[in-house]
C-alpha cells in the first residue's frame, strides 16, 4: 500500500502520523506551501483523506481530488465533510464512534461538577493565596439537579447513565422520542431548557442543530440554569450565550467547543460562572490512540477490499 497516496488535512496525532507514514504515501496538508498548487499536482495520486473536527473535506476539496475513494475522519463528528458530495461521487466516508464515548461523557460530567462547585475558582483561590485570608464561599449541589439532554445518541446516554448515578432526573429533546427510553421526552428545546436545571448539547451538528440553543432556549434555562457544550461551537448561538452569562441571565456554562475555536470570546475571560476547555472530549492517551487505530483500520480494510469498521457513508 506504500505508494497510495493519503492526504492529512492537518494535524491531529503523532501516532497516527507516524503509522500512516509507515504504510502508505502521506501528504501533510498543513505543511504544503501553496494548497492549490499542492492539490493540482497530486490530484491524480491521493486517494485517501484524513480529516478531523477542524479539517475535513468540503465540496472544493472533494472536486479538486478526483481519485479521492475514501475520507476517514479522526472524529465521530461528521461536520467538517459533505457528506452529499462524497455520496454523489461514491466517495466511502468512515469516523470514529464508540471509542470516544466514555471519554466525552466523563467530560461533561466533569464539567457539570466543575461549573457547579467551582473547582478552577477553587484551585485559583489556593494557588493565589486567598485562603489564607478565609474560607471559599459556598458553591452549588451537583445530586439531584435535573439534567436535560439534546441528542440522546451514544454519548447523550452515556451521559445519562452517569447522571443517573448522581441521582439526576433525566429528561432529553431529539428529533423524534426514542420508546426504548424511560427518560422524559420533550419535543421542543425551549421546554426542555425550561424544565431542567442542568443542559447539555450532545447532538450532532447538522444544519438543523446549528443555533439549537438560541436566546429563546438560553432564557428558558434561566438565572440558575447551566449549560454543558460537549459538541460544537456552532450549536449554540455564541454572542447570545456571551451576553446572558456577563449580564447574570443565565448562572453558569462549563464549555469544551467554541463556534470559532480556537478563538474564544474574551468577555468569558473574567467570568467566575464559566469553565472554559480547549476542545478536549476525546483528549486522552487511550482514546486517541483507539481513534487512530480505527482510522487506520478503515483505511487498511478499504484498500484491501475488506468491508469496512464504521462505514457512515
Ligand atoms: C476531536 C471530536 O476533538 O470526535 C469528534 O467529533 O470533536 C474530537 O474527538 C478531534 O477530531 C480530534 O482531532
Amino acid at each position: 500500500m506504500e505508494s497510495i497516496g493519503v492526504l492529512m488535512a492537518c494535524p491531529m496525532n503523532p501516532y497516527l502520523e507516524q503509522e500512516l507514514d509507515k504504510r502508505f504515501t502521506l501528504h501533510r496538508l498543513w505543511k504544503v506551501p501553496e494548497k492549490s498548487t499542492f492539490l493540482t499536482t497530486h490530484s491524480n495520486s491521493i486517494r485517501a483523506l484524513v480529516g478531523n473536527a477542524s479539517a475535513g473535506a468540503d465540496a472544493q476539496m472533494i472536486e479538486a481530488l478526483p481519485k479521492m475513494e475514501i475520507v476517514a475522519s479522526f472524529s465521530v463528528g461528521l461536520d467538517k465533510i459533505d457528506l452529499a458530495k462524497c455520496k454523489e461521487k461514491g466517495i466511502r466516508v468512515t469516523n470514529t464512534p464508540d471509542v470516544l464515548t466514555e471519554d466525552v461523557a466523563d467530560l461533561a460530567i466533569g464539567l457539570m461538577l466543575a461549573v457547579l462547585r467551582k473547582l478552577c475558582e477553587c484551585d485559583r483561590y489556593v494557588r493565589s493565596g486567598k485562603w489564607k485570608k478565609g474560607s471559599y464561599m459556598l458553591t452549588t449541589k451537583f445530586t439531584g439537579k435535573r439534567v436535560g439532554i439534546i441528542g440522546l445518541g451514544r454519548i447523550g446516554m452515556a451521559i445519562a447513565k452517569r447522571a443517573e448515578a448522581f441521582s439526576c432526573p433525566i429528561s432529553y429533546h431529539s428529533r423524534t422520542e426514542i420508546p426504548e427510553t424511560k427518560y422524559k421526552y420533550y419535543p421542543s428545546v425551549v421546554e426542555l431548557a425550561a424544565n431542567c436545571d442542568i443542559l447539555v448539547v450532545a447532538c450532532s451538528l447538522t444544519a438543523e442543530t446549528r443555533h439549537i440553543v438560541d436566546r429563546k432556549v438560553i432564557d428558558a434555562l434561566g438565572v440558575k440554569g447551566v449549560l454543558i457544550n460537549i459538541g460544537r461551537g456552532p450549536h449554540v448561538d455564541e454572542p447570545e450565550l456571551v451576553s446572558a452569562l456577563v449580564e447574570r441571565r443565565l448562572g453558569g456554562a462549563g464549555i469544551d467547543v467554541f463556534e470559532h475555536e480556537p478563538e474564544v470570546p474574551e468577555e468569558l475571560f473574567g467570568l467566575d460562572n464559566v469553565v472554559l476547555l480547549p476542545h478536549v472530549g476525546s483528549g486522552t492517551e487511550e482514546t486517541r490512540k483507539d481513534m487512530a487505530d480505527l482510522v487506520l483500520g478503515n483505511l487498511e480494510a478499504h484498500f484491501l477490499n475488506k468491508p469496512l469498521l464504521t462505514p457512515v457513508v
